[in-house]
């Protein structure tokens, strides 16, 4: 080991994981610029990481083809009762679980070095963020580490002697054996994959996979299933939510927390440039929020993460110029195609398509081929500190004071583009219903729609139904400092199956009405759903739409309405007596306006 540690429960952790995954040696990362070099440096000797010549210090990797997104099919929340779980989690018997993954990790490590990163979500020293240390034998993972939380000396430092730490295990659970030169992307095959979380316990561990949510474990893991279940406890909130200041022209700023599933739109929306003249939209956070009452009786956020782990097809300088900006350099690239000439590219990225790319499996690929010269969850790893727009308060300790709440997903049909809550309790059913297509940011079917409550279905740490009355404690406790709610779809299409509403920048359209509405600007027109905006209140000029297609998009139709009901009621009835009455009484109140 070449640090010494002082903290006693991480070294007995180190030496336990040690015994049992017997890694050729053991290196604890400090977080510097020169090891993050040395590791690169390890992967590209291996083969693994390929420089591109046209972005400084960044390279690209390309994942076994089984290992390319989340596996929430593998993820199991291991409490003692089924029941703590809840129906939308995965649970078996933990001490069954134990075993198995017990064996598959021993000697899992040999022939590799294990790595402990020492890190923090949420800036280092404050009181709002929590130290985690991942233990992992892949160096992918250290580099990923380094961009997305803080790593560091400093971490170990605040651990001191006898501080507390959240410990997440991972292997990519493929020892190498003696002489045998390394894959390209190690993992282990699905039926080994195991993504297991201890709630009660604070407790990480994931065997098999080197991919993003899997493998890089401050984020989902800790910073949502663990944290969300702390916070309940505790009472605050940890949600999958972009973090936004968008700033009118007086220089007025509100701020913006929304949840979109997986693949929904908050990487792009939390870094718009808004087509609205006049207006500004800074990003603090792109993907997850921590949330906290303050003494102003406001809720107050924190980005608890250090740099984005994107959605790379469709990110371009018409959709995501600011995106495009921070990935000029530093920045980790996978299953992304390469170019001729030493730069990645994906579906969606220039208007013209490359005559000739490698594609993300490192086959040729022209604009001939019959598959994605990217693969649909190709990804970038950037330091956030290098997007254009982000917020000089994206590291305040003290975050910033939450106006608006945004519920959403991807739906083709039935939901218009924004619509707002009635109230708190109405809200709440909004996020507790909340429906989208599932989306290749998870292996499995694309396309699909399901229930995915506050976009956190995949994501919650404990029992759905208690987080449904988590919301509910949050608001009494907000009282008339909550935010104020709405719900958004920017996917609804044509009969033709094309987006009917232009989407991102245009998106600042409708994020103005919403701050018009908390202002008490403007009123609006009552649904059954919720408000709309009253004609002429959305702020249309300059957008490309036809007036028929505009009515397309806002409208609501009953029928389509109804035939949504069965649907509710059979997720409500998921969770038996852990249904909030105030649940209940909102869907009753639906019924009835739908008459
Ligand atoms: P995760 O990182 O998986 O949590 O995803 P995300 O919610 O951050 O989604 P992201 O912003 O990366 O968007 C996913 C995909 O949706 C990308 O291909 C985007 O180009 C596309 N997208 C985002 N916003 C819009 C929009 O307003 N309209 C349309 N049509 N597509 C959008
Ligand atoms: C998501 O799937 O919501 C992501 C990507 O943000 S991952 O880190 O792989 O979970
Ligand atoms: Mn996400």
């Amino acid at each position: 080991m070449n640090i010494n540690i002082k903290n006693k429960k991480l070294n007995n952790w180190i030496k336990e994981v040690e015994d049992m995954c017997r890694p050729d040696d053991v290196y604890v990362c400090n977080g510097s610029t020169e090891e993050y070099n040395l590791m690169m440096g390890k992967l590209l000797a291996s083969g693994s990481a390929i420089p591109l010549k046209k972005r400084p210090n960044s390279y690209l990797f390309r994942s076994d083809p089984s290992d390319v997104a989340r596996i929430e099919d593998r993820t199991y929340l291991s409490t003692i009762s089924k029941d703590e779980a809840g129906p939308t989690n995965n649970w078996i018997d933990p001490v069954q679980l134990k075993e198995t993954m017990k064996r598959l990790y021993r000697g899992c490590m040999r022939g590799r070095t294990m790595y402990v990163i020492p890190f923090s979500m949420g800036p280092i020293g404050s009181p709002i963020s929590k130290i985690g240390v991942e233990i992992t034998d892949s160096p992918y993972v250290v580099c990923n580490m380094h961009i997305m939380t803080r790593v560091g000396s400093r971490v170990l430092d605040l651990l001191s002697n006898d501080g507390d730490f959240i410990p997440c295990l991972h292997s990519v659970g493929a020892p190498l054996p003696k002489g045998k030169k390394d894959v390209q992307w190690p993992c282990a095959p699905i039926e080994k994959k195991y993504i297991r979380l201890f709630p009660e316990e604070n407790l990480i561990w994931s065997f098999g996979s080197g991919y993003g949510g899997n493998a890089l474990l401050g984020k989902k893991c800790l910073a949502l299933r663990i944290a969300s279940a702390i916070a309940r406890r505790e009472g605050w909130m940890a949600e999958h939510m972009l973090i936004l200041r968008f700033i009118s022209p007086e220089g007025k700023q509100y701020h913006i927390a929304a949840a979109f599933p997986s693949a929904c739109g908050k990487t792009n929306l939390a870094m718009m440039r808004p087509s609205l003249k006049g207006w500004k939209c800074e990003c603090i956070g792109d993907d997850i929020a921590w949330m906290k009452i303050g003494a102003d009786g406001r809720l107050h956020a924190i980005n608890p993460e250090n740099g984005f782990f994107g959605v790379a097809p469709g990110t371009s300088y018409s959709t995501n110029p600011m995106a495009m900006d921070t990935l000029k350099e530093n920045v980790i690239f996978t299953n992304c195609a390469l170019t001729d000439d030493g730069d990645v590219w994906w579906e969606g990225m220039t208007e013209e398509e490359p005559s000739h790319t490698i594609d993300w499996k490192g086959n040729d690929w022209t604009p001939q081929s019959k598959r994605g010269a990217a693969h649909p969850n190709a990804r970038f790893t950037a330091p956030a500190s290098q997007c254009p727009v982000i917020c000089s308060d994206w590291e305040n300790p003290a975050g910033v004071p939450i106006d608006i709440f945004i519920f959403g997903g991807r739906r083709g049909s039935a939901v218009p583009l924004v619509y707002e809550a009635f109230s708190w309790d109405h809200g709440v059913f909004l996020g507790a219903t909340a429906a989208s297509e599932t989306t290749s940011a998870n292996i499995g079917a694309v396309g699909n729609l399901r229930r995915d409550p506050f976009a956190m279905k995949p994501f919650c740490g404990y029992n759905m139904g208690d987080c449904f009355q988590h919301w509910f404690d949050m608001g009494d406790r907000l009282g008339n400092k909550a935010p104020r709610i709405f719900y958004v779809n920017w996917f609804r299409k044509s009969e033709d199956g094309k987006f009917l509403w232009p989407g991102f920048s245009d998106n600042s359209r409708v994020l103005k009405w919403m701050c018009d509405r908390v202002d008490g600007k403007v009123d609006a027109q009552k649904s059954p759903i919720g408000f709309l905006p009253k004609e002429g209140d959305l702020h249309l000029e300059g957008v490309n739409m036809s007036p028929e297609d505009m009515k397309e998009l806002m409208k609501v139709n009953p029928e389509e309405w109804r035939a949504e009901i069965p649907g509710i009621e059979q997720h409500f009835a998921l969770f038996g007596n852990r249904l909030p009455e105030r649940l209940k009484k909102q869907l009753k109140d639906f019924i009835s306006r739908l008459g």
